[in-house]
This record gives C-alpha cells, sequence and structure tokens, in this order.
C-alpha cells in the first residue's frame, strides 16, 4: 500500500480508538445514572470499535504497511440526558461513516483494490452502526418523560449481545 493510504488508514485507526474511548465514557456516564442495560450496549460498543481499529491494523499490516499509533483526545464526561447521550452516538456515527466514505474515495484515486475490498465491509457496518444508534434514538424519543419506559427500554438495550465478524 502507498504511503498516502497508509497514513490515512493510520488516521482511521485512530479515530476507531477515539470512538472506543467516547463509546467508554458514555458508559461511564450511564453507569454513574445507574442505567446498566445503556451502559451494557456502550461498553459493547465500544469493544466493537477497538475490533474496527484492529481489523484496519492487521489490513496494513498484512499490505507490508507499518502501524503508526498515535494519541487519543480526551472524551468529554458528561453526554447529558439517555437521550442526548445517544443521539450524541448517532452524530459521531455519521461523523465515522464520512470518514469511511472519503477512505473510500481515496483508494479508488489510488486504484487500492485490496484497501476498497477491504473498506466495503466497514461501508456495510456504517449502514448497521447507524441503524442500531439510531433505532436507540427514536425509541428513547418516544419513551419521552416516562421513567417507566425508560427504565423498559434499559433492559432491553442491556439484553444486546456481540455482533458475530464475518
Ligand atoms: Fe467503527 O464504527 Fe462506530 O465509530
Amino acid at each position: 500500500m502507498n504511503d498516502r493510504m497508509q497514513q490515512a488508514f493510520n488516521d482511521q485507526i485512530n479515530e476507531e480508538l477515539f470512538s472506543a474511548y467516547i463509546y467508554l465514557a458514555m458508559t461511564a456516564h450511564f453507569e454513574a445514572m445507574n442505567l446498566e442495560g445503556c451502559a451494557a450496549w456502550m461498553n459493547l460498543q465500544a469493544q466493537e470499535e477497538v475490533m474496527h481499529a484492529k481489523r484496519l491494523f492487521d489490513h496494513v499490516n498484512r499490505r507490508g504497511g507499518r502501524v503508526v499509533l498515535k494519541s487519543i483526545g480526551e472524551p468529554p464526561v458528561d453526554f447529558g440526558s439517555p437521550l442526548e447521550t445517544f443521539e450524541k452516538a448517532l452524530a459521531h456515527e455519521q461523523h465515522i461513516t464520512g470518514c469511511i466514505h472519503d477512505l473510500y474515495r481515496m483508494a479508488q484515486e489510488e486504484s487500492d483494490l485490496a484497501a476498497q475490498l477491504e473498506l466495503q465491509w466497514f461501508i456495510d457496518e456504517q449502514v448497521e452502526e447507524e441503524e442500531n444508534t439510531g433505532r436507540a434514538v427514536d425509541q428513547l424519543r418516544m419513551a419521552g418523560d416516562d421513567q417507566v419506559a425508560l427504565l423498559m427500554l434499559d433492559r432491553e438495550f442491556g439484553a444486546r449481545t456481540p455482533e458475530e465478524e464475518e
């Protein structure tokens, strides 16, 4: 893989690890509110982000490139209400989708077919990420100020299971 692609993959590894950091901060935020199901949902999300970073990491290595890990930014501490927190998670996923699409377009410009194939998995994954997070946002909006509905949703979010990697 050429230098431009290698650098862009390294930047994306950093984006994915920062995502994990944000979701861990959201886990802590929900733990502090005693919303264990929401916390478990975010914790699972954080683990998936580490898996995404590792997938890009492996791709760079398998192509004879050099992984360079950069420092990870500090995430916020307070994300607001459960709805506001999930809305921020959705906005973050939309940002990551944009990054993946830019990376794919770069791979096309550079005629890097192997990177394009790898990134197709991520394009598909982002559809799922936005779908899952968007559903949670919609459900929390429906619950509104109803505390019982919120507790029921918390239980449902806690039942989320890890995604199988293909
Ligand atoms: Fe890696 O998909 Fe979320 O950020």
